[in-house]
């Protein structure tokens, strides 16, 4: 197992999507930008396409890239892998199946996020990081699996179990936390939002600059020092229902409206805990959130009008 902290080249894979945006960016940063390989299914400008299911492309591209470092983004989000949950399965599952297998045979480190969907019903509302994990979701049944290939695939692979993240760079991609970010074009733009969750709906949510803050940190951090929860660790941004994002959202166009309409995605966030307990994060690599509801909106209604 690679104990060392990276030296080498970086892959990322789901690079075009919400979290990848940003990451890639963020890793360009700090390895410069020949070290980072992003790839997609998609094709895009400075991306390669890589299909996850491939499991022989991903090894060729591991050997020939000399990879150190893998960025596992590639999955389904729980609305869209609710309604295909075979395909959820095979691209949440099979798919990092195949990139711990790559990572394995080249002796790469792996990030795979995990999420607050591995929660199901019977966890408290203030999630702890240990805790029986019964999601109701295949999307969080598969993020269960993931943590636990973190435990026993033999290799140095860690995760975070990402709360709904809100960002204005790339658009949400088929979760259930989408209306977090959706509400800010609908404000900006209709000056009104239909709401697929109920006004009282609580979730744990995070602006993206603190979780691709918490990537780096966890990767920057030596093996030794991680525990049995390395492959999905809690980490708490701040928690809010809707009706409080809609008035905080308020503070700066007085006009928005909302109203509501829940759809199924009301089951899926019903059965997610309110809060997050991060007290191992915190402990083992000390976690630590920067953006609380109000400075969130201020950014995200700044940075949109831009
Ligand atoms: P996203 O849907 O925005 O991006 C996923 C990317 O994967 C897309 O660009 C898509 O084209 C690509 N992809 C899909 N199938 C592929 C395949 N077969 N091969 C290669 N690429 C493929 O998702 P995201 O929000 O960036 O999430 C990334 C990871 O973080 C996922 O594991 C997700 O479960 C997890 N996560 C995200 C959030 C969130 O709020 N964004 C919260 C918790 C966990
Ligand atoms: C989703 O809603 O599916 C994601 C997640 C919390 O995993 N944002």
């Amino acid at each position: 197992m690679s104990m060392d902290l990276p030296s080498g080249r970086v892959l990322v894979t789901g690079a075009l999507g919400q979290i990848g945006t940003e990451l890639v960016e963020a890793l360009r940063k700090k390895h410069g930008h020949e070290a980072v390989i992003a790839t997609d299914i998609r094709k895009a400008e400075g991306c390669q396409i890589l299909n996850v299911m491939e499991k022989e492309e991903i090894n060729t591209l591991v050997v020939e890239e000399q990879i150190t470092e893998i960025y596992h983004l590639a999955a389904l989000l729980s609305a869209t892998g609710e309604k295909n949950p075979e395909l959820c399965w095979d691209i949440n599952v099979t798919g990092l199946e195949n990139v711990i297998a790559a990572a394995k045979e080249n002796n790469a480190r792996l990030f795979s996020p995990s999420s607050i969907a591995v929660f199901g019903p019977d966890c408290p509302k203030r999630a702890p990081q240990i805790t029986p994990l019964n999601p109701t979701t295949v999307y969080g049944k598969t993020k269960v699996v993931g943590e636990k290939l973190a435990r026993t695939s033999g290799i140095d692979m860690r995760g975070i179990r990402y709360p709904g993240l809100i960002s204005y760079k790339a658009p949400a991609g088929g979760g259930t936390t989408d209306y977090a970010v959706e509400i800010f074009h609908n404000a900006l733009e209709n000056g009104h939002y239909e709401c697929f969750v109920r006004e009282d709906t609580k979730l744990p949510m995070m602006y993206m600059d603190d979780a691709i803050r918490a990537t780096i940190e966890l990767m920057d951090i030596p093996f030794e020092q991680l525990s049995e929860s390395r492959g999905g660790y809690n980490i708490s941004g701040c928690s809010f229902t809707v009706g409080e994002l809609v008035r905080s959202i308020q503070r700066h166009l007085p006009d928005f409206t909302c109203t509501f309409n829940p759809d199924i995605r009301q089951q899926y966030a019903d059965s997610w805990p309110d809060e997050i307990e991060d007290d191992i994060a915190v402990k083992e690599w000390g976690w630590k959130p920067k953006f609380n509801l109000d400075r969130i909106v201020d950014e995200m209604i700044t940075n949109l009008k831009k």
